[in-house]
């Protein structure tokens, strides 16, 4: 059986404790490899490998060298392109098409985009006046902040760690990084791409294990890490907020959503289904930014329902490297577990189930995996909780609207704001409603289109902070001030 170590100072390191799990493919059960759960001790390791690497060769290298170097990485990702996405699929069951479109690319480009921030970021400097006429001059040096935990979830693996990555060692961080327990097989593939492009030991380092009691909470809890950035559940952000508020350390947290499609009666309906479709279902709706509520105007709400239900009666569930298939399983049983409750609880509160609601019978092998069938609702009261609490299925519920600030305040009804989706053909009322949406991001007549210069990052409980951009540097690096008198 392939086993999965931990990554530490640029060696692959097995747990002292001899304690591993299993790492399981969600498509069809099987067994992909043994991972070793790091303790404290190889926590320790780890954070003293990235703040030993802190002080030599990283720490002394210009900003066009660590430049060089993340080109390299970014090309080593793209030069074993098949074993990310072989490794990728295998861990999440997500189709081949998916991951070979967003997953890996964005995996790479992650290293290119924040290597080109760096290098054409600039800093203030202000000219002052002084009492005795001669004046000074403040100029902002940019620096690293120092050792960066990086806590990842499962969805998007590659994506969203590099997303971290990427910035960090652009700015001259290093990092350790806890992969999702549910797939940690990119990240320490990566160690071996950090390692040829010449990454120095201990800049990139890898722990793998869960969250309490584990690699997670020993990592965020540690007093030699300044920094955490982690994306997943807004209740798991609440206890990092907790740890990191020991020593005062600084946090980003892309946390989770329930995010809003509105659907104006001007839309282009085909535009508006076809994206509806793809932030309702893609990654089997595991996607943070994904619609779980979407409200129709009412003149076209039968349509565009009778629309969504033949598409998703289209999705093709299936193994990841078959062509035909468009959507993969869920992470795992307990995440199907989840998930079905809530489709239970949908019925339950007299939901009409239009299409979906179960488990579909799968051939072969896979009858062993964590299928589930794309599913839509409507009839539901907005209180309702499969109206107001994250699933991550693929799920959603439709509703009809019959005025803009009625549909703007509905989807403004909700704890979270990460993402909105708005489908209209008319400019002035876009824009309009777009202000108005409580959301860290909106997409209009689109979906998931990244340009990475822009900030991302959720509002009330989908997060704190802004990456992308120079807005990942704030958070990357430490300004100082250096005041000179003339
Ligand atoms: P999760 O919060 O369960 O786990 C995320 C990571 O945190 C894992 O590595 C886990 O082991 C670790 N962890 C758990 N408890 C911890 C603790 N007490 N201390 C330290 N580490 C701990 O999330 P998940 O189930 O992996 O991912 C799904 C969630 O992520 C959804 O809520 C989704 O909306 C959210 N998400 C958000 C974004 C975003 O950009 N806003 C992106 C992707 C996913
Ligand atoms: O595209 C990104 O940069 C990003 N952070 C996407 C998050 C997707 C959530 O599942």
């Amino acid at each position: 059986m392939k086993e999965i170590k931990n990554f530490i100072n640029g060696g692959y390191v097995a747990a002292a404790s001899g304690k591993t799990f299993p790492n399981v493919c969600p498509a069809d059960g099987r067994s992909l490899s043994v991972v070793h759960e790091a303790g404290r001790d190889e926590v320790d390791q780890a954070v003293a490998a990235a703040r030993g690497a802190l002080k030599g060769e990283w720490g002394r290298m210009s900003v066009n060298e660590r430049v060089a170097i993340l080109y390299k990485v970014a090309d080593g990702i793209n030069a074993r392109f098949d074993e990310f996405l072989e490794a990728e699929c295998l861990d999440t069951g997500k189709p081949r098409s998916l991951a070979s479109h967003i997953d890996i690319p964005r995996g790479a480009a992650n290293f290119k985009i924040f290597a080109d921030t760096i290098k054409n970021a600039g800093t203030e400097t202000f000219v002052m006046d002084t009492p005795d006429g001669t004046g000074a001059i403040n100029y902002a040096l940019r620096q690293p902040k120092g050792v960066i935990a990086v806590v990842c979830p499962w969805n998007l693996p590659l994506l969203l760690m590099t997303w971290k990555v990427g910035p960090a060692l652009a700015c001259g961080d290093t990092v350790v990084v806890k992969p999702s327990e549910e797939t940690p097989s990119t990240a320490t593939l990566l160690g071996e791409v950090m390692n040829d492009a010449g990454v120095p030991a201990g800049v990139y380092n890898v722990v793998n294990g869960f969250g309490p009691d584990s690699a997670g909470a020993f990592l965020t809890s540690h007093p030699g890490v300044d920094a955490i950035t982690f994306t997943g559940e807004t209740v798991t952000g609440e206890h990092i907020m907790q740890a990191a508020a020991v020593g005062l350390r600084d946090i980003s947290l892309e946390c989770g959503g329930k995010n809003a499609a509105i659907v104006f009666a001007d839309a282009d309906l085909d535009k508006a289904v076809e994206g509806t479709l793809r932030s309702a279902f893609a990654n089997c709706g595991q996607v943070c930014l994904g619609t779980e509520r979407v409200y129709v105007e009412r003149p076209i709400f039968d349509e565009f329902v009778a629309r969504l239900k033949r598409g998703a009666e289209n999705m093709s569930l299936g193994a990841w490297d078959d062509p035909a298939t468009t959507m993969g399983p869920l992470i795992s049983e307990e995440h199907r577990n989840k998930v079905l409750s809530y489709y239970r609880k949908a019925e339950e509160l007299g939901a009409t189930v239009v299409t979906g609601g179960g488990v579909p019978d799968m051939p072969g092998d896979l009858a062993r995996g964590c299928w589930i069938q794309p599913t839509i609702w409507t009839g539901l009261a907005e209180d309702s909780v499969i109206v107001k609490e994250e699933i991550f299925g693929p799920c959603c519920h439709v509703a009809p609207f019959d005025d803009e600030d009625e549909v703007i305040a509905m989807a403004n009804d909700t704890h979270y704001g990460l993402a909105s989706a708005l489908w209209t053909e008319n400019v002035t009322r876009l824009h309009r409603v777009a202000a108005q949406i409580d959301a860290g991001i909106v997409w209009t007549n689109s979906w998931f289109l990244r340009d990475l210069r822009t900030p991302f990052g959720g509002m009330k409980m989908s997060g704190i902070g802004r990456e992308g951009g120079h807005y990942s540097l704030e958070f990357y690096t430490e300004l100082k001030n250096v005041c000179v008198k003339l």
